[in-house]
């Protein structure tokens, strides 16, 4: 029995962690860095130990320091989790000597897999099936071609000690196999100061099916089944799912059983993955091992109904597996798909910055979300920027594919760019959600995926006109109490001073300038604007009040919104419209209304035209006074002044519109 236990990690799957030793009454200690010292893990556990400074090499990734914290707090284990020391020989057998137990394999386990060639032969002489190839140590380039031969057209070059796909080059004919060797070399001597080439026959359209394998100390093992892991980017998962689509039950035996002697052949304690490559055939073939619990495992304990961090706890305290494999069934069906801080638009370079905003889709009901961190965290460039991972079980593959898209639909970041539109495009592609996506599918659907919908539309101008509006609102009631006494603002009705005129506000919309006018009518809003080819747009916005809700055009929709600083971030109806409010001047050139506004908090002097008169380019309008000074307001173009918003003698704010102009092509 395991009485404390040290997580050696942070984030989700230190929370995840946290959450199983608690509900199996073990006690548990967090460790951080200075980066992580208000984090939620530190928060979760009984009691927390600073490592070091920021830098995972001073902190999460040094050896002796965690050590030192486990023999400092008495903890009798150590969970490494995934990522850092978790499938770290030397951190293995450190906490070995300390007497500290290792939640994972033993640390010949984890070395037997790490090198790819040694790894394959421990393989082949296990009787796992592994892609046609060459794993062998004589790398004259005409030996290797003749393999190639022998092989067969396509081929695959491999860096020995490669993975993530890093030194792989495919070879479609003998007149490309030379240079294309010479270039894999050249890019594995680079990359690991290793050359040694594997040669395979390459798999064409293959999907990454993978086994989770659980073994105790007795000897015994059971698989619990197939994760599929098809859709990645750059070698980066991006959905996983439990079953595999198109699974049956003879292939699933097969790929279990072979699972299991990869795990035998190495003495293999714990949880552990077999990764397969599976063609359109169903034939399979061994890729690589994971000694160490998986950041998708969620989908399995999904289907399952076990909690796989509690099984690795028992396995590790030398108790037998809490189930034999005719025990183990599978329930339904369950995706992850992973939440990252990145901007999917900018090459999804990792995003920085204030998770103003977190709120995940209310748990339960087959709905789950594995996250490390809440609102107003700092998303620092230190670590994964990983946000949660959502996952979500169902009936059946269409049941928990819908949940999935709502659920998505429901979560709310703001602060930092995330990858949640990106997840929504790919788990509704018609590929995806058929169940036919192969590990190419990313790549294959770059176009339909990456598309970069930003217009704005009526629903979007409707949104940023009542965010608007509502802070405006906000403001001049923050502001009433330092005010004197007699003003309307302590009046308690529903005065609301400028609101009742007209609202011109510059703004940004991911890189698209706009103009947005508004003019509230009671309690509702009229807006105006334009899209980015010149049609008008206009319509309306009730928000209902303390509640989050709105009426858009009669319509409606929830309503949530945060202020992000510079603007303003808005979720409306399942969808995100982020913002920047420009200085006033900033909008389009050739918009209309530009330069019509009060340029500061100033007194109207004169109107110089009528309503409705027809004036020439730069013609003066109406003449205002602000800090002892006069302004002219000028016709922007030749055009119709239709109405003025303001009269002779009229106090205006800043930035309020004054004029109703239209230019001769818009009248
Ligand atoms: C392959 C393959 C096709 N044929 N091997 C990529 C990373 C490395 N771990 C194995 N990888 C592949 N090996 C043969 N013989 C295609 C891939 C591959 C891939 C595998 C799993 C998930 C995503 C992938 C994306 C591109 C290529």
């Amino acid at each position: 029995m395991i009485r404390k236990l040290l997580i050696a990690n942070r984030g989700e799957i230190a929370c995840r962690i946290i959450k199983t030793a608690r509900r199996l009454g073990v006690a548990t200690v967090a460790v951080y860095s200075d980066a992580d010292a208000g984090a939620l893990h530190v928060q979760l556990a009984d009691e927390a130990v600073h490592l070091g400074p920021a830098p995972a090499k001073e902190s999460y990734l040094d050896i002796r320091k965690v050590i030192a914290a486990a023999q400092q707090t008495g903890a009798d284990a150590v969970h490494p989790g995934y990522g850092f020391l978790s499938e770290n020989a030397e951190f293995c057998r450190a906490c070995d000597s300390a007497g500290i137990i290792f939640v994972g394999p033993p640390a010949g386990a984890i070395e037997s897999m790490g090198s790819k060639s040694a790894a394959k032969r421990i393989m082949e002489e296990a009787g796992v099936p592994l892609v046609p190839g060459y794993h062998g140590t004589n790398q004259n380039a005409d030996i290797l071609e003749g393999h190639a031969q022998r092989i067969g057209y396509p081929v695959l070059l491999k860096a020995a000690a490669g993975g993530g796909g890093k030194g792989m080059r495919r070879v479609d004919s003998a007149d490309q196999f030379h240079s294309a060797l010479e270039a894999a070399k050249r890019e594995a001597m680079n990359a690991f100061s290793d050359d040694l080439m594997l040669l395979e026959r390459y798999v064409v359209e293959p999907r990454h099916v993978e086994i989770q394998v659980f073994c105790d100390k007795q000897g015994n093992g059971v698989y619990l089944f197939e994760r599929d892991c098809s859709v990645q980017r750059r070698h980066q998962k991006v959905v996983e799912e439990a079953p595999a689509p198109g699974m049956n039950e003879d292939l699933r035996a097969r790929m279990g059983e072979a699972a299991l002697r990869a795990a035998h052949a190495i003495g293999y304690v714990g949880a552990g993955t077999v990764e397969f490559l599976l063609d359109a055939s169903g034939a399979f073939y061994f890729m690589e091992m994971n000694t160490r619990l998986q950041v998708e495992h969620p989908v399995t304990e999904m289907i399952t109904g076990q909690d796989l961090v509690a099984w690795q706890l028992a396995v590790a305290a030398g108790d037998p597996l809490p189930l034999q494999q005719d025990d183990l069934t599978i329930l339904g069906h369950a995706f992850e798909v992973r939440i990252y801080a990145e901007d999917p638009d900018n090459d999804f370079l990792p995003a920085t910055g204030t998770l103003v905003r977190h709120r995940p889709p209310k748990e339960g009901d087959g709905v789950r979300v594995d996250t490390g961190v809440q609102g107003g965290d700092e998303i620092s460039v230190h670590y994964d920027p990983m946000i949660a991972k959502l996952i979500c079980h169902g009936r059946n593959r269409r049941e928990a594919l819908a949940k999935l898209d709502r659920a998505l639909q429901q979560y709310q970041i703001a602060g930092v760019r995330h990858n949640i539109e990106f997840l929504r495009r790919v788990i509704n592609h018609r590929e995806f959600a058929g169940g036919r996506a192969t590990t190419h599918f990313i790549e294959d659907h770059e176009r339909e995926i990456l598309q970069r919908e930003h217009e704005l539309t009526p629903l979007k101008c409707a949104a940023i006109a009542g965010y608007l509006s509502e802070r405006e609102e906000c403001n001049l009631r923050a502001r009433a109490p330092q005010a004197d006494p007699q003003s309307p603002w302590h009046t308690g009705d529903n005065w609301r001073g400028n609101l009742t005129g007209r609202r011109r506000h510059s703004i940004d919309h991911r890189g698209q300038h706009a103009e947005i006018l508004f003019a509230r009518d009671g309690e509702t809003l009229n807006w105006q604007s334009r899209d980015t080819q010149g049609r008008e747009l206009s319509g309306e916005i009730h928000l209902l009040r303390g509640r989050e809700l709105a009426l858009v055009d009669g319509r409606r929709v929830s309503f949530s919104s945060v202020d992000t600083g510079q603007g303003g971030s808005i979720f409306i109806d399942g969808t995100q419209v982020e913002f920047e409010l420009l200085p006033p001047d900033m909008g389009e050139a050739g918009d209309y209304q530009q330069g019509l506004e009060a340029p500061m908090n100033g007194t109207i002097v004169t109107l110089l035209v009528e309503a409705g008169a027809e004036v020439e380019k730069d013609q003066p309008l109406l003449v205002m006074e602000a800090m002892k000074m006069e302004h002219t307001l000028r016709a922007p173009a030749a055009g119709t002044v239709q109405q003025f918003f303001c009269a002779a003698g009229e106090l205006v704010d800043g930035g309020r519109l004054l004029i109703d102009f239209a230019a001769e092509s818009q009248a």
